[in-house]
């Protein structure tokens, strides 16, 4: 049948190395067994050392990129990586609502984690106020959390009250990633705040390693996958959160650096 089988779409910056953005995306869609797609919104060149040049794309050239997936392919369920800037924003999210793509996994990228910064702060509140209450789920990281709800988080407490506040400006589910700076940490925690008011702490254990690029993009590209293919919000959450600490434990040696997580792991482990 036509169009039956099922289609993602990342909407986010390529980054020229491969252990993240669009590329981390798709190598987590081909391995959830799902097809991907890409709206591409910025290249970004770097490698294991960092991002070393940006360049946005033309929202004309992201309007055709939208318009040709439209007239097309069947995608069931969408992501947004990398948006740079207000502009970048405003036209996704355009685009994203004329167009019939499914649930939106927002992954509000605002810097790498060795300090680059990916979103301008001049767009952080059309971030709040025109792409998350688009989110049928929003993933950010701890230090996102922290910029989207304009909080210092200190306490469970406090990250209960961020998903809140992100969930009262329109996002349905929220995934809050914890913090990794303490030392000798044992577990990850992340909250998880959904539609239903249902809410949770995801827990993984914590790996030792350098080799984490593109862990926050595969998490919200493996979510996004499992809504393409029907999984239930819950478990889509529950088995994007163990895909990725799957990838984080066995690590590959690619780069000199910050290499990429290894998104074929799980998929390893049943051969
Ligand atoms: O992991 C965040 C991220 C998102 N998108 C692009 C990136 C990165 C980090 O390097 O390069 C394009």
């Amino acid at each position: 049948m036509l169009n039956s089988f099922p289609q993602a779409l990342t909407i986010a910056g390529s980054d020229s190395d491969g252990s993240a953005g669009m590329q981390a995306d798709l190598h987590t869609f081909f391995a959830r067994n799902v097809y991907g797609a890409s709206v591409i919104t910025a290249c970004v060149a770097g490698n294991s050392y960092g991002i070393h040049a940006s360049v946005p794309m033309p929202t004309n050239f992201i309007d055709q990129e939208f318009a040709d997936l439209a007239d097309d392919y069947h995608i069931r369920a969408a992501k947004t990586g990398m948006l740079a800037d207000s502009e970048l924003i405003e036209d996704v999210v355009k685009n994203y609502q004329a167009a019939d793509f499914g649930p939106l996994v927002v992954d509000p990228v605002i810097m790498t984690k060795h300090g680059n910064q990916l979103l301008e702060e001049s767009a952080f509140n059309t971030l709040r106020t025109k792409l998350i209450p688009l989110a049928t789920v929003l993933t950010p990281n701890f230090y996102e959390v922290q910029k989207i709800a304009e909080m210092t988080i200190t306490s469970d407490d406090d990250m209960v009250a961020a998903a809140k506040k992100m969930q009262a400006m329109g996002a349905k589910n929220v995934v809050a990633k914890g913090s990794h700076a303490e030392t000798n940490q044992q577990n990850v925690r992340d909250y998880v705040l959904l539609e239903s008011g249902e809410s949770f702490w995801l827990s993984e254990p914590y790996h030792e390693t350098d080799r984490v690029n593109g862990t926050g993009d595969s998490l919200s590209a493996c979510i996004t996958a499992e809504l393409a293919k029907g999984t239930p919000m819950k478990a889509a959450i529950e088995i994007a959160k163990q895909f990725v600490n799957t990838a984080i434990g066995s690590p590959i040696e690619v780069g000199h650096k910050f290499g990429p997580i290894n998104h074929w792991a799980a998929q390893q482990r049943e051969y």
